[in-house]
């Protein structure tokens, strides 16, 4: 019997006004296909080709649809029932997608947290989603997760069913997993909610994404189109597969959906990803800017053959033009911008842009259907080249966040456009310039951290009177972040603060990278300006004293 969090769980909804949900039908964006229906229709037509590559495994397109039916069953033969929500916290391993479709084949919800994820965010996640069971790996990149795992049944009772991929250690273990395949449930409503993504959490905590079955395979069947993803295309998956740009733009499901094969790179540095590429001659693969850069050194003086790769896609942060021209010379393959929100819009550059348009911009909306405003701050229009605010709302941007009525009345307009929080600058041709966000989050090499969240870790800290975390703009990951410190009661060390706020049990990338004492804020309006004006204070005077540039 599942405890507390069933039938009183705030329902999963995703509802688009009907005169445009009939508009994204006429126009075939939104097909009524689901995950579970083109999984089954793939595995069919490509059965014998190899779908997903990861360490020693590689699965062929029917081994993938099997060995997902094998643990969708098998997590309805434990107890849970369709429409329970599931925290998944894998990384780039075979079983990332093995258990991502065995839920979807079990009408299960698939919450995605990053395996740099801590206990804290876990305890976020699966309270906001009302989930009731957890499946990790045993361990990742050195983190016992079955540790997390037993901390997070402590602190959220209602996660009854914890499944370990590897040495389970007292859990389930995922290898164990069976169940009837008639008990799977019938194909799912496309418009019904298929999984929760997690936000970049701009303000505060992240918040949940409801994405609908029928809007993210228009995402990514879309994107293939742009992309050039096709059956002859090998994916390599090097960001975090649970992040929605490795997952859909157009990522692993893309490349699923077009019959190619999926390579898992554990590691995203070149080291571990150049001899992946040559050995499954990979043709694609998304990267964040620093590594694109950092790949496009390091493509000078590899043994490897990279002959195979046609795109290089970079976005999650800003690529500058300098930058962009580099990545091109460097990797001598086709350089794709792409700039997208879990939340749904994504553009990106064509392959057939000009040089100028690939280097200078972040490229332009996926679908016809894209709505774009871009307004000054009492929400007016601006004119074509000048820098506003990027209003959306479209085939594949959600509506609403889940559970969170708060942050929906921030984040969406009333006729339903999403506030993305970027400035940007619209040119001719509707490509776009990111110039900058209007809300206070760090991007630290497309990490996204809030600096709310962090603030309120530091004030609770004995030794914190007030702190401001700021970002810092940095050659290397583009944006770091920067705590601002007024100190009371017992001193206290950067590298204490530094140990207390990772003590909290937050991801590493969330640990402010530098530490600085004041004395004040230095303003006589403390308390009367807002904290986003402090933080923006701040981090002027801090660049004036420092000599850094943007
Ligand atoms: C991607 O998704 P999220 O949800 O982690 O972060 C979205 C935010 C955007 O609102 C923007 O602030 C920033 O990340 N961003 C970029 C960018 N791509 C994303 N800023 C400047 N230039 C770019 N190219 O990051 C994401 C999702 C799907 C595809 C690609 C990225």
């Amino acid at each position: 019997m599942n405890a507390s969090f069933s039938s009183a769980r705030v329902p999963l909804r995703q509802v688009w006004p009907p005169a445009l949900v009939a508009r994204y039908r006429a126009a075939g964006h939104w097909r009524g296909e689901t995950f579970p229906g083109f999984l089954r229709e793939r595995a069919e037509r490509f059965a014998g080709d190899i779908a997903v590559v990861g360490g020693d495994t590689r699965l062929t397109y029917a081994q993938l649809w099997q060995d997902a039916g094998r643990i969708g069953a098998g997590l309805l033969a434990q107890g849970l029932i369709p429409g329970d929500r599931v925290v998944v916290q894998l990384g780039n391993v075979p079983e990332f997608v093995t258990v991502v479709c065995g839920l979807f084949r079990a009408g299960l919800i698939p919450v995605y947290a990053l395996p740099a994820h801590r206990i804290t965010e876990v305890v976020h996640f699966a309270r906001k989603a009302e989930a009731n069971a957890y499946i990790a790996a045993s361990s990742y990149e050195g983190f016992d997760y079955r540790t997390l795992a037993r901390e997070l049944q402590a602190q959220v009772p209602e996660v009854q069913h914890v499944i370990i991929a590897g040495d389970a250690a007292g859990f389930t273990a995922l290898a164990s997993l069976a169940g009837d395949l008639d008990q799977l449930p019938a194909d799912p409503d496309p418009q019904s909610v298929a999984f929760l993504q997690i936000s970049g959490g701009s303000t505060g905590l992240s918040k949940l994404i409801p994405r609908t079955h029928d809007d993210y395979l228009y995402s990514f069947r879309a994107s293939n189109a742009i992309c050039g993803i096709t059956q002859d295309s090998v994916y390599l998956v090097a960001l975090p597969a649970a992040h929605n740009f490795p997952m859909s733009s157009p990522g692993f499901f893309g490349t699923l959906y077009a019959g190619g094969r999926v390579v898992l790179s554990p590691g995203a540095g070149p080291e571990t990803a150049f001899g992946l590429i040559a050995r499954e001659r990979v043709t694609c693969v998304g990267l964040v800017p620093p590594l694109a850069l950092l790949w496009a050194q390091a493509a000078a003086t590899t043994t490897h053959d990279l002959s195979s790769l046609q795109v290089v896609q970079a976005g999650g942060a800003k690529l500058v033009p300098e930058a962009a021209r580099r990545v091109i010379a460097g990797l001598g393959c086709t350089l794709q911008q792409v700039f997208g929100m879990a939340e749904g819009l994504v553009n990106y550059t064509r392959l057939h842009d000009s040089e100028e348009i690939i280097v200078s911009t972040q490229g332009r909306p996926i679908s016809e259907d894209d709505e774009v405003l871009v307004v000054d701050d009492h929400g007016n229009p601006v004119a074509d080249g000048e820098t506003g605010h990027l209003l959306t709302r479209g085939p594949y941007t959600i509506r609403s966040y889940h559970n969170d009525p708060a942050a929906n009345a921030r984040a969406f307009t009333e006729d339903g456009f999403y506030r993305t929080g970027d400035r940007v600058q619209r040119l001719p041709g509707g490509y776009l310039v990111v110039q900058g966000r209007a809300t206070d989050h760090i991007n630290r090499a497309g990490e996204k951290i809030s600096a709310e969240e962090i603030e309120d870790h530091l004030l609770a800290h004995p030794s914190v009177f007030d702190a401001a975390v700021v970002s810092i703009p940095d050659a290397y990951l583009g944006e770091r972040s920067c705590a601002f410190i007024i100190a009371q009661g017992e001193p206290t060390k950067a590298a204490s603060l530094k140990a207390w706020v990772r003590g909290r049990g937050l991801a590493a990338f969330k640990v402010p990278d530098q530490i600085v004492f004041v004395d004040a804020f230095g303003t006589t309006a403390v308390g009367k300006i807002s904290r986003r004006e402090l933080r923006a204070q701040l981090r002027e005077r801090f660049m004036q004293q420092t000599g850094e540039t943007r």
